[in-house]
């Protein structure tokens, strides 16, 4: 860990207020009394980017001429939360902000309300990288984040009147947006299509068209370190903003065509991929922001030189290519490197081996890209022919290692119809990694066996983590408090394996009790969020049992559903009194992809199901399912520290890691979940006793497969199932309707990939023991406050610790002084 610490900023709350009414009058043209809560926002969040400026300028310089090699992480996306409170803990600026905006007669929830969230990444993925720039600054590590300023990011999730889902467009930039700073005099240029012609001998790239690539940089303040690193997410301008001979013929849309060309490319997060022009917008992105970054990268650490010596590029900056979105960094570095700036193949494949490493998060083969080669051929044709070429050297390196025929032709990565970007990238970079112990183990095993049998010394592992400053500091800052009480120290906050020193409180049962006591109070502030948010009326005197991640066969929400409608039906038939079951609150958060027609009806299921539930009477109120809509940092923020149960219950075998279970452990929530992902880990620390674990293993899953999976066995053997599926098929959740979840209840007893049916009745079967335990609250939260105790391990800057030990090789700048 960095033994940096923050310069105490030497700002009092007076001059904090000056400067924000300085900003206030100046800038945006407003006096105080005039001010509403959205304009001190953005004030404020100036102020604060004044106070970091000179701390980033530092991390820069000594970045460039020092001898600490930087990171670049590359990333599709940086789902970074909202920015204003979580870059004033970073700072140290809290204090100062609170007083500053009171005695200017603002409320300090009104204006950190105003801000709103970018939505620039899917799920986990994205969540990781803005977690990994977080603790990157925190340890000091120089760093630059690179990726897209996407115009709109993931959709705004609504319900319709039928419980359906809805998306529509998310222009989080329609207001300021005062944390990017737009540098225009930084620009790169991007080129796309065209022809490879030959020159004298040499291979020309003749593009067809260009755009311009302008970073947008965000600084990513270290929390006590005193560094500020940068994210640059890049956003696409047309090089000529429109065609005067054109708008001059009075052809006005004609004239902006190729504006609107380019500015397609950073429009939208992940367009949808299933049709040709979706894909190629897709590759379009990758290659955009992949290339502008290399050229950045090669500008700021050769500065003003034209004959930089590349060779020294690995010891500057090590990229990690976040997934298979990058990986055409690495024929384009070849490119560069060759066409650019005249090395020959063999240096720069030397150079762009060491450069590069490849983080794999998935074992859903569908997830690991694979591009049509003549799309690259159209849009990309002289990464093509590098991506031959760099495949004929494979081959011929496998050969020589006495790899079979077979196998080399199973392990191409130039197929010649297709390019496979995984095995690219495990070739072209030094170090493959998975991010989870199982995940990292499957990859070697099953998904990448023949690249770890040839190049056993790549692959390692590197477990997820989370930051505890936005996922405790923030989010909870009861239970922040007590841990510090505890600890009688807050040092927790750099150094999360601390959280071990709480273990011997949790036979202490005062303290107990006040654990219980913290956990309750934010239940109490989460029904009055969900209140004033959406309008539920949520019991806080209930069991809060939340189960929020993306909508995903493989995760299997349906699992939860039909256990839940089982025990509703338990009510219905009279097998069960309401007046015996525990009060439970299920909360559910989801988006699903907007093509992903299973996950949709899913969603349409549970509305429904709430609907229903929340509104008969026989249940008594014991049973009440909710699902806020739009789920997003922010509602993770909210909710993951109200949550008592959490549900992890992916089939074995297919959740790589998971990143929430650990922020639920974190904020001492139990789990009931599968040996899955880093779930495994998470219940080797906390103790199995203390983890409520059901449902088959890999081993046995891959034996079911194997021996021919068929859900209706288990379906016609559990009356509860049965009862459960029957009442979905029946027309219960569709007023009378029997076609409405038709294909759903299908799937389920004719394919059911993921044996959410096999595994049904150990999941009903341990909801007993759950209930058991949560009748006995100072044992149930003992044993969550153990969960604390032990989660210090999934701290994102463990993780990054992992990375600048196993794969990075670099490590914080010098002290400051
Ligand atoms: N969907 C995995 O499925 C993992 C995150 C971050 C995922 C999660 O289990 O925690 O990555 N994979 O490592 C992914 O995006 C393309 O693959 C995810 O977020």
């Amino acid at each position: 860990m960095s033994e940096i610490t923050a310069p105490k900023s030497p700002v009092t709350a007076e001059q904090f207020a000056d400067e924000i009414r300085e900003q206030l009058k100046y800038a945006q043209g407003v006096t105080v009394e005039q001010a509403t809560p959205a304009d001190v926002y953005v004030a404020a969040a100036v102020a604060v980017r004044h106070h970091l400026m000179d701390s980033w300028m530092q991390t820069q310089h000594d970045m460039v001429n020092g001898t600490t090699k930087a990171v670049g992480y590359l990333s599709a996306e940086f789902l970074m939360g909202k920015q204003l409170r979580n870059a004033l803990l970073n700072a140290g600026l809290t204090e100062q902000y609170n007083a500053a905006i009171e005695s200017l007669g603002f409320n300090l929830q009104d204006v950190v309300d105003t801000e709103y969230e970018p939505g620039l990444g899917n799920g986990g993925l994205g969540r990781l990288a803005a977690c990994f720039i977080d603790s990157l600054a925190s340890l000091g590590v120089p760093a630059f984040g690179y990726g897209i300023q996407y115009k709109y990011g993931i959709f705004k999730q609504e319900f319709d009147k039928d419980g359906k889902q809805v998306e529509t467009p998310d222009y989080w930039l329609a207001n300021e947006e005062p944390w990017g700073h737009i540098d225009y005099n930084r620009s790169q240029k991007v080129s796309f299509g065209g022809k490879v012609v030959k020159e004298g001998g040499k291979k020309v790239w003749k593009p067809a068209w260009s755009v311009r690539a302008v970073p947008v940089d965000y600084m990513v303040p270290g929390y006590a370190s005193g560094r500020v690193n940068t994210l640059r997410l890049w956003s696409a301008k047309a090089e000529d903003e429109f065609d005067l001979l054109t708008f001059n013929r009075s052809e006005y849309l004609s004239a902006v065509k190729p504006q609107v060309k380019a500015e397609n490319i950073s429009k939208i997060l992940y367009p949808e991929d299933s049709t040709k022009e979706g894909k190629q917008l897709r590759l379009e992105q990758q290659y955009f922001f992949v290339s502008a970054s290399l050229h950045d990268a090669i500008r700021v650490f050769y500065p003003g030189e034209s004959k930089p010596d590349l060779t020294t590029l690995p010891d500057k900056i090590v990229f990690q290519l976040n997934d298979t979105h990058p990986v055409i960094g690495i024929p384009e570095l070849m490119r560069i490197l060759i066409d650019e700036y005249g090395y020959d193949w063999d240096t720069a494949w030397s150079i762009t081996n060491k450069t590069f490493n490849y983080t794999c998060h998935t074992l859903l083969p569908e997830a690991l890209e694979v591009w049509p080669a003549d799309l690259i051929g159209e849009l990309l044709p002289r990464h093509l022919e590098i991506i031959e070429k760099i495949n004929e050297q494979f081959e011929a390196e496998l050969k020589a290692k006495g790899v079979g025929a077979v196998t080399i032709k199973d392990m191409a990565i130039y197929t010649g119809d297709s390019v496979r970007m995984a095995y690219l990238a495990t070739y072209g970079g030094s170090h493959v990694n998975g991010v989870a112990e199982l995940h990292s183990q499957l990859l070697k095993d099953v998904t990448l066996k023949n690249f770890s049998d040839v190049y056993p010394d790549k692959f390692t592992n590197v477990t997820n983590g989370v930051t505890p400053r936005r996922f405790i500091k923030l989010a909870n800052p009861r239970l922040s408090d007590l841990i510090t009480e505890g600890l009688g120290t807050d040092k927790w906050l750099s150094d999360l394996e601390l959280l071990k020193g709480l273990e011997p409180l949790a036979a202490d049962d005062e303290f107990v009790r006040k654990f219980a006591a913290v956990k309750q109070a934010n239940k109490v502030d989460f029904a009055n969020y969900a209140k004033r948010e959406y309008g539920f009326d949520l019991d806080p005197d209930t069991m809060f049992n939340t189960m929020v991640k993306r909508l995903h066969e493989y995760k299997r929400q349906a699992l939860k559903i039909l256990a839940l409608i089982a025990r509703y039906a338990d009510i219905k038939s009279g097998k069960l009194s309401a007046d015996d079951v525990m009060p439970r609150t299920v909360i559910f958060g989801a988006k699903a992809a907007p093509g992903y027609y299973l996950a949709k009806m899913t969603i349409q299921l549970i509305n429904n199901v709430a609907r229903v539930v929340n509104n008969d009477p026989d249940v008594k109120g014991k049973l009440n399912v909710y699902f806020p809509w739009n789920y997003n940092v922010r509602l993770a923020q909210h909710l993951i520290p109200a949550t008592d149960l959490d549900e992890q219950i992916s089939q074995a075998g297919k959740e790589a890691s998971g990143t929430g279970n650990m922020k639920f452990a974190l904020n001492g929530a139990m789990t009931v979940g599968t040996l899955d992902g880093a779930n495994v880990e998470i219940r080797e620390r906390v103790g199995a006793e203390n983890f409520f674990l059901f449902g088959m293993t890999v081993d046995e899953v891959d034996k079911l497969y194997a021996d021919g999976y068929g859900p209706r066995k288990y379906y016609e053997a559990d009356p509860r199932l049965k009862a459960a599926i029957d009442m979905v098929a029946d027309g219960t959740f569709s007023n009378g309707n029997k076609d409405t979840y038709a294909p759903l209840v299908s799937d389920w007893l004719s394919k059911d990939w993921f044996m959410t049916l096999a595994d049904f009745h150990a999941y009903t079967a341990i909801q007993s023991e759950i209930e058991a335990l949560y009748a006995q609250p100072l044992e149930w939260n003992r044993k969550a406050l153990i969960n604390v105790a032990n989660s210090g391990y999934f701290s994102s800057d463990r993780s990054i610790s992992d990375y600048l030990e196993r794969i990075w090789h670099t490590g914080p700048l010098p002290a400051l002084a």
